[in-house]
């Protein structure tokens, strides 16, 4: 099984050598650059537990940023307030600019950098449309990222490394120098994730994503991951974009930890180039 998933990535490489992607190839999803670019995301708290009660607790906000004397919008998400717990399902969506069909292949790209520690955030592709995704918030994700230091019920401790979903559960992220999981993302950095998601059908050996990282340790792009799994495989076309977080439940909070969303873009095929370049 193992050979047989190494010869895939050789003809995934192979298929994008060739592919000769280019910058222009790049569908903007969103850089919150825009003044409301907010209001485009539907904000749905399903599970509200909070007490005393909080109406609508989840905080998604655009906020700005100075990089390099460079002003930037950016999208600050958290399931609620400092203090405030009980929000278990905090989901914000938005439609892709297009659907991903059965039997295509595309490359998501996303940054991210985490506010804080601890916290519980999931994002990711979902092919629900907006009442699914209510309805069945984490059984909505199909590829799916998560950042969390979450101690889990059966013990497992998450070390914050950036995880991907793997038929059972999550797995870390992996350095493929050295063999082992990653570090755990760093507060404060950017990190870049391109995920390039295959929808074909699994019994072609789809319903699968491929994660390479820029950002930490990896100082140069870095395939970080092969063949992680989607999480319900429907087969069905992906249509949203869907991040998810948590404050943990009444007695047992993880923390409300923020973590920042820029730059979402999509691209047809394999496309491993930086969309913000403009080479
Ligand atoms: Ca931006």
């Amino acid at each position: 099984m193992k050979k047989l998933k190494s010869l895939s990535v050789f003809f995934l490489l192979v298929i994008a050598s060739k592919s000769q992607a280019q910058n222009a190839d790049w569908i903007l999803i969103d850089d919150f650059e825009e003044k409301g670019a907010a209001t485009a995301w539907t904000l749905a708290d399903t599970k509200n537990e909070t007490e005393p009660r909080v109406e609508n607790p989840q905080i998604t906000v655009r906020r700005m940023e100075s990089e390099n004397g460079v002003k930037n919008a950016y999208l600050l998400k958290k399931p609620a307030a400092e203090g405030v717990v009980g929000n278990r399902k905090a989901l914000t969506f938005k439609r892709l600019p297009r659907a991903v069909e059965v039997g295509e292949v595309y490359t998501f790209y996303t940054r991210i950098k985490v506010e804080s520690f601890p916290n519980n955030h999931v994002f990711g592709i979902s092919n629900l449309d907006a009442e699914g995704i209510k309805q069945h918030d984490y059984n909505a994700f199909e590829a799916t990222l998560r950042v969390t230091d979450k101690t889990e019920s059966s013990g497992l401790v998450n070390t914050g490394a950036l995880m991907v979903k793997v038929d059972g559960g999550y797995a870390n992220i992996v350095d493929p120098e050295s063999g082992t999981d990653a570090m755990p993302l760093s507060p404060g950095e950017w990190y870049e994730i391109w995920y390039v998601v295959n929808n074909a059908p699994a019994s072609l050996g789809g319903q699968t994503y491929d994660v390479f990282v820029r950002g930490g340790e990896f100082t140069r792009q870095t395939q970080v991951y092969r063949q992680a799994d989607f999480r319900m495989k429907r087969e069905a076309p992906l249509t949203h974009f869907l991040m998810n977080c948590n404050t943990g439940p009444l007695d047992a909070p993880y923390g409300n930890g923020g973590l920042m969303y820029d730059d979402l873009y999509m691209s047809a095929g394999v496309n491993l180039l930086d969309p913000k370049s403009t080479n």
